[in-house]
């Protein structure tokens, strides 16, 4: 490689088939991440990934390209008939994206896949669409940064690769020494989901596998063949947790050189409190549904009840509903015995094929709001009755006698809507009617425990097997609006190598259940002492067995709901000031150390022939247990910093090392000073 290429000043490419384009959780990682990787590169920054023209549509808009050898590069791709659409994307941040359509480069098909067979010996059957699509691609890509380089002689370049479906071109860029420095970051490995989704004990098993059998057994060996060809090509190896770091040692056959975890876009309100009002009125509009889904039935009080969710993509195991759905079976039990007064209302939002919602959803929603606009009427009418009756009184005669003010015909209105809520069977279970409803795993799970939705249950069940949006008929809400409206997320995944759906629920400042086999998990348990007193309680799915695990989360539940509302409160407001150590701005830091690890190794004359150093090693400083906790001494304490080294790109406009590492847990305030009323 070139030792002459300026590594301070150098471009950064990040390549992803979900750049402009929602498929999954890398689209999370990098819409959320731009706006700090735009502070630090500016136009030196450009996502890399496949044209999806109806998404691009909507996300990007065109632009021209004013960087010289970027413009040279493109037209040099384009007058060999690749189209490309280069623009920005519409987020925060709004950084630079350039996508392939690779519809035009489907004529080089067979010559790529011969090709990558004879420089790799990855094969490529016939009828893999999904695999043609990723060859496409990375041959695509490989061709950019070859064509890049040539005309860029300057600046350094760093390439970094999300999962194997962009990883192809890694190989390439190794085999044709293009001078670039490569990153490859896993996001999980294509073996482990498959083996997990099964019926082994994966974990104690990972050293065992033979993963080509398996990976063959599967149908998946040129699959995973891409995924570990470019494992082993690039100069730096990630993941996003330890125990995926773990996983992709034994599964990939390289130990990562370090764990870039996920971060997110924190937005702070202004009003330190506002996250506790948004939570009041988002749980008002659940109340709402829950009047109508349990109408005939609605004999526990709103005020006593908690909302627990679940939400994901529907992978049953490896997203632990199976555990989730056993465990509130344990609770409602042990909440009967007790006499518990409270009710709990547990939510599973996970998409499965349907054809429409049921008519019993809807008509819940429509016999409620029947019952609230006749009751509407009615206060009118009574109003407009007193109001008169008022105008007419005179000294000595009888004030106006509450039967006199409903009139019969309003009383027959009002019967009419109560006998309307008449119901001879329990509220449903399912909110949709399910394209498989004899064979779902849920609805069987849930049939099996007997959650029906009884009377005398205390832990009601409503699946809905579809995303939220706000223009969902029976449960209007989008999903943020919702998850600020409960009181607990539960995430008893088997297989997550890192689980955004806690890490939201923290920065909006709702607790948590998760599991020791979760990246999440697993990192806030390494920060933070006593992560329940903060709203983040951590199953053991590792050393303990499926049914003490499944004990743990339903003790988790059963004690959480037994706080007070002022203890929910306080928990809330805990939980909500670890936002900041999930903020990009902070987790952003380990991106930075990867890159300076792919320059040093790339163009290690450029560091004065430094020895690497150990950038992922830095031992972290535990959070101590809150202050409000009684007779709980501050046992550790310090500011937490992920690195103590400065970032190549500091001293240029935008972010510096400060920016990125600056985190300090926030001062424990008074409860009793809230400046917001405690409705107790
Ligand atoms: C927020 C609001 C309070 C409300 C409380 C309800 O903190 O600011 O006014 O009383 O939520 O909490 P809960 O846990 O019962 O939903
Ligand atoms: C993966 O998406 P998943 O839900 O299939 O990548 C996500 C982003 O890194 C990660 O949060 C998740 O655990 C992985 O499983």
């Amino acid at each position: 490689m070139s030792q002459t290429r300026d590594v301070a000043n150098h471009y950064l490419f990040e390549v992803a088939t979900e750049v402009a384009n929602r498929v999954g959780g890398i689209y999370s990682v990098i819409k959320s991440k731009a706006q700090v990787t735009t502070a630090e590169y500016g136009s030196a920054y450009t996502l890399l990934g496949p044209l999806n023209r109806a998404s691009a549509a909507v996300e990007v808009e065109e632009l021209e390209i004013k960087d010289p050898p970027l413009k040279a590069t493109v037209e040099a791709m384009n007058e060999r008939g690749i189209q490309t659409l280069y623009g920005r994307w519409l987020i925060d941040g709004a950084p630079r994206v350039l996508l392939f359509d690779t519809s035009t480069a489907y004529g080089y098909l067979d010559e790529w896949k011969g090709d990558l067979w004879s420089v790799a010996g990855i094969p490529s059957p016939p009828g893999d669409a999904e695999t043609n699509e990723a060859i496409v691609f990375g041959y695509l890509i490989a061709w950019f940064l070859g064509e890049f380089v040539y005309h860029e002689k300057q600046r350094a370049v760093v390439a970094q690769f999300h999962e194997w479906l962009a990883g192809v071109a890694i190989p390439l860029c190794k085999k044709r020494r293009i001078d670039v420095t490569t990153i490859f970051t896993t996001h999980a490995t294509l073996l482990g989901r498959y083996l997990c989704a099964g019926s082994v004990d994966f974990y104690n098993n990972l050293q065992w596998f033979d993963v080509d059998a398996e990976a063959g057994k599967r149908g998946i060996y040129h699959r995973y063949c891409i995924e570990r060809g470019a494992a082993h090509s690039a100069d730096v190896f990630t993941t996003v947790s330890h125990i995926t770091a773990y996983e992709s040692e034994h599964l990939l056959k390289r130990k990562p050189d370090g764990v870039l975890p996920n971060g997110l876009n924190v937005k702070k309100f202004s009003a330190t409190h506002e996250f506790q009002n948004l939570h009041e009125t988002a749980k008002h509009r659940i109340h709402d549904f829950v009047r109508g889904h349990f109408y005939g039935h609605n004999n526990f009080d709103l005020e006593n009840t908690l909302y627990f969710f679940t939400a994901g993509r529907y992978e049953y195991r490896n997203k632990g509903v199976d555990m989730f759905i056993e465990s509130l079976a344990r609770l409602n039990h042990r909440m009967k015995s007790a006499n518990s007064p409270m009710t709990v209302v547990a939510f599973i939002i996970m998409p499965a094929q349907t054809h429409s919602l049921t008519v019993e959803a809807l008509r819940g929603q429509a016999v409620i709001k029947s019952l609230h606009d006749s009751v509407r009427v009615i206060e009118q009418n009574v109003g407009k009755r007193l109001f008169e009756r008022s105008l007419s009184w005179h000294e000595g005669s009888d004030l106006p006698e509450d039967k006199d003010l409903i009139s019969p015909a309003d009383k027959i209105m009002l019967r009419r809507r109560l006998f309307a809520m008449k119901r001879n069977s329990l509220p449903p279970i399912v909110t949709h009617n399910m394209v498989n409803d004899s064979d779902d795993p849920i609805l069987n799970q849930i049939r099996r425990c007997q959650l029906f939705n009884h009377p005398s249950d205390r832990v009601k069940i409503v699946f809905h097997p579809e995303f939220l949006n706000s223009g969902n008929p029976v449960l209007p809400m989008d999903y943020d609006d919702f998850v600020r409206g409960t009181h607990m997320g539960v995430f008893s995944s088997y297989y997550e190598p890192w689980g955004y759906t806690p890490a939201e629920c923290t920065v909006m400042g709702v607790p948590s259940i998760t599991t020791n086999l979760s990246g999440f998990g697993c990192y806030m348990e390494e920060l933070i002492e006593n992560a329940s007193d903060y709203g983040i309680y951590i199953v053991d799915r590792r050393t303990k067995g499926v049914d003490d695990s499944v004990n743990q989360l339903a003790d988790f539940m059963f004690e959480f709901a037994k706080k007070s509302r002022r203890q929910r409160i306080n928990q809330r407001n805990r939980t909500e000031r670890l936002s900041d150590l999930l903020d990009w701005k902070r987790m952003g830091m380990e991106y930075v150390k990867a890159r300076q690890l792919a320059l040093r190794r790339a163009y290690p004359d450029s560091f004065d022939g430094e020895a690497e150093p150990d950038f992922f090693g830095s031992a972290e400083v535990k959070i101590s247990r809150p202050l409000s906790e009684p007779g709980s001494p501050r046992d550790r304490s310090g500011m937490m910093t992920p690195g103590d080294f400065a970032s190549l790109q500091e001293g240029r406009e935008g972010l510096s090392t400060e920016d990125y590492i600056a985190w300090k847990l926030p001062d424990e305030e008074d409860p009793d000073e809230y400046p917001f009323p405690l409705t107790l």
